[in-house]
Order: C-alpha cells, then sequence, then structure tokens
C-alpha cells in the first residue's frame, strides 16, 4: 500500500520528520561558495535511506541484463580502465523546497543543496560497448546497495537512463571525489555521475547495472516528477535548470542569519550553474528587484562546472537592501520571479533574496 507524498497545511511549521532529514542530509554552507571546488566534507548530502555497509573488497559491479557478454567488475578491475577526472556541480532537485508554499514534506533545503566536487572515475560508455548491448535496450537501470521504504513501497534505491543518455561520453563511474576515496556517504566505493542532471540520477553505492527493453518505471522515476495533483502523470525531472546564488555578505546574525554590513565598497560573489546550456549572463540587484546590473563572469571551471561573478558593490548609505542573482543560459532559460509551485518541490529556482541591513 502506497501513502501519498504530504503536503504541509496553512501554517504548519517544519515538523520533527523533516528536521531528522534535515539533520542526516546537510547543506554546504553558501560562504563555501568562494571556493571553486566544496571542501571534502562541506558538499551537501541526500540518502534516502541508510549509508550501506559495503566491503570494497568483495564488492562487485554487476553489468546484466540484455547485454551479450555479462561482466562482474570489481574496483581493481575498474581502476585499471582509463582515468578522467572532472569537475561537476551537483544540486539535488528539491533545493528550494522550503520556501514552497504549501510546504511539500520532504527534506526542507533553503538554497545550499548544491556543492562542486572534483569527481575521478572511468567513463561507463566503453563498459557498456565491451558488455554489449542488443538491439531492443530502452534503458539503463542503476541499482545501489541501499535499502528502504518509501511512502509503504519497500525497495532499493534504482533510477535509469535511456541508452542515448547513459552512452554520454561525460557520464561516468566514480571512485573518488577531491582527491580522495568516495567517503561512505557520498556513496562508497563506486557511484553513478550523471553531470548536468539533479542529483537524483548520480546513483550512489551502485552494486548493478541493467539493461532492459521497456521504459524502466520504478519508484524513483515517479517520484522525482513534477506534478500538481497526486494523480497526475508528472513530468520526470532531468537536468539542472539554471540557477545563480550570492555568497552571503558581510556577518550573519546568529539566528535570523539577516546580513550585517557596514558602509563602503563590497564585491558581491557567487556562483551560477545550469545542466542545459552555459551561463552566459549573470544579473544583481541590491534594491529587491528594482534595478538590475550585468555581473562579471569569471571563465568556467570546468564544462559541467558552477562558474563565478562579481559585483562590486558601492554600500553607500544606512539601511535596508535585499541583495538577488539571476542567471541566464545559453538555452535562454533563466529564473522565475515567483514560485513554480509543485507538489514535490522540485527545480524551485525562484530568485534568492538576501536581506542586507548597512550599519554605520
Ligand atoms: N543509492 C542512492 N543514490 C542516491 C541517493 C540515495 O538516496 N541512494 N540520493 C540521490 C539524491 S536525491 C541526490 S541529490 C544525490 C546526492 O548526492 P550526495 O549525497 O553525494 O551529495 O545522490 C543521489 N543518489
Ligand atoms: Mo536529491
Amino acid at each position: 500500500m502506497s501513502h501519498p507524498s504530504r503536503v504541509a497545511d496553512a501554517g504548519e511549521a517544519v515538523g520533527f520528520d523533516e528536521l531528522g532529514l534535515a539533520a542526516r542530509n546537510h547543506g554546504m554552507p553558501l560562504e563555501l561558495m568562494r571556493e571553486d571546488v566544496t571542501p571534502l566534507g562541506a558538499h551537501y548530502l541526500l540518502t534516502h535511506y541508510d549509508i550501506p555497509a559495503v566491503d570494497a573488497a568483495t564488492w562487485r559491479l554487476e553489468v546484466n541484463g540484455l547485454v551479450r557478454t555479462p561482466r562482474s567488475l570489481s574496483l581493481e578491475d575498474l581502476r585499471a580502465r582509463s582515468v578522467t577526472t572532472s569537475t561537476v556541480t551537483m544540486e539535488c532537485a528539491g533545493n528550494g523546497r522550503a520556501r514552497l508554499l504549501p510546504r511539500p514534506v520532504s527534506q526542507p533545503w533553503l538554497h545550499e543543496a548544491v556543492g562542486t566536487m572534483s569527481w575521478t572515475g572511468t567513463p561507463l560508455r566503453p563498459i557498456l560497448e565491451e558488455a554489449g548491448l542488443s538491439e531492443e535496450v530502452a534503458d539503463l537501470v542503476f541499482t545501489g546497495a541501499d535499502h528502504g521504504v518509501e511512502r509503504g513501497v519497500e525497495q532499493d534505491y534504482a533510477r535509469s537512463l535511456r541508452v542515448e543518455e547513459a552512452m554520454r561520453a561525460d557520464v561516468l563511474l566514480v571512485w573518488g571525489c577531491n582527491g580522495v576515496d568516495l567517503p561512505p556517504q557520498h556513496g562508497f566505493p563506486l557511484r553513478l555521475l550523471v553531470p548536468g542532471w539533479y542529483g537524483m540520477a548520480s546513483v550512489k553505492w551502485l552494486r548493478r547495472i541493467e539493461a532492459v527493453s521497456s521504459r524502466f518505471d520504478g519508484y524513483q522515476m515517479r517520484a522525482y516528477s513534477l506534478r500538481q495533483h497526486i494523480d497526475d502523470e508528472g513530468e520526470a525531472l532531468t537536468r539542472i535548470a539554471p540557477r545563480a546564488l550570492v555568497v552571503p555578505p558581510g556577518f550573519p546574525d546568529f539566528m535570523s542569519r539577516r546580513r550585517v554590513l557596514r558602509p563602503g565598497p563590497c564585491l558581491l560573489e557567487g556562483r551560477a550553474w545550469s545542466g542545459w546550456g552555459e551561463v552566459t549572463t549573470v544579473e544583481v540587484t541590491v534594491d529587491g528587484g528594482g534595478t538590475w546590473h550585468r555581473a562579471q563572469l569569471d571563465p568556467p571551471v570546468d564544462r559541467w562546472a558552477w562558474r563565478r561573478f562579481t559585483f562590486p558593490w558601492d554600500v553607500t548609505g544606512e539601511g535596508s537592501y535585499a541583495v538577488s542573482a539571476r542567471a541566464t543560459d545559453a538555452t535562454r532559460r533563466t529564473q522565475p520571479a515567483e514560485q513554480p509551485w509543485n507538489r514535490g518541490g522540485f527545480a524551485n529556482t525562484c530568485v534568492q533574496r538576501l536581506d542586507v541591513t548597512v550599519i554605520a
């Protein structure tokens, strides 16, 4: 029996179930966007169930289903293959969920479910080619070693990619991040990495890749869909919509995290990313959207990594300011001024607003 996802009642505060999720799945402190690469341990985390216990010595990656030569690969086998490192920005599809009204009850992210690491592994494509996908293969199903129950459905975490997507040259099987072995919480010993897609596609603790002839319709495929009503068909989430976030300027108030700043020159900086195309423009406002200014964009760090932007703000007078940034990408996708509500609270890229008080 499956229980529907819940939307909070009017005025209902974040509850202990959401607090429990938030305490396990931490976000990235936004001030660390000053770094190109998020320091190890500061990248956000999203784990639906428990971090599974895996013995690297006996662990195998099974590649099976509709393939000519099923494979069973050890970590050593994988590490002996061609090695690639790329810097990739990952974001949870639920980033921004906590601000939606009414609030979908789930991991209550504000804006911090993002991070950029330097991932090391081997391309997936040659492994699939060696296994030999049969003609009728439609999807590849990636299954993790973690197990749980979600809204009444007991399951292993599993997600699929269509063959064309799985065959992209930049899709990797990774065993390292930021120069070390994957820590347990990021998928030790191996995870899938699908650059440009929301995080749910990058299956952690990967243990099986199965080639199937029909469209895989597993729980996590249906869950990560945009729908207004519980029984809508829904549009599957794939790539990351553009977003810009500002490194909060000045210093914070402990509880409200409202920013406090003194008059004088202030270099606003932040990061912008999109899974659809390169970020081409970032605009910044300090007066709540009254006037938008073109920010300066640094060269991209890597094809799928966020771009730094800066805007020199001359803070002249005391008072209240509202700082925001918005990104536009090469496909002309940009960020909405209003919250795009959906039942799962996904892809809310409504512009961030930082309230700043300038004091003498
Ligand atoms: N096996 C497995 N893979 C998973 C998940 C999970 O719960 N189990 N969570 C997914 C989601 S929703 C996100 S956003 C990313 C988060 O990756 P991270 O925790 O390494 O940041 O992992 C994805 N891969
Ligand atoms: Mo996620």
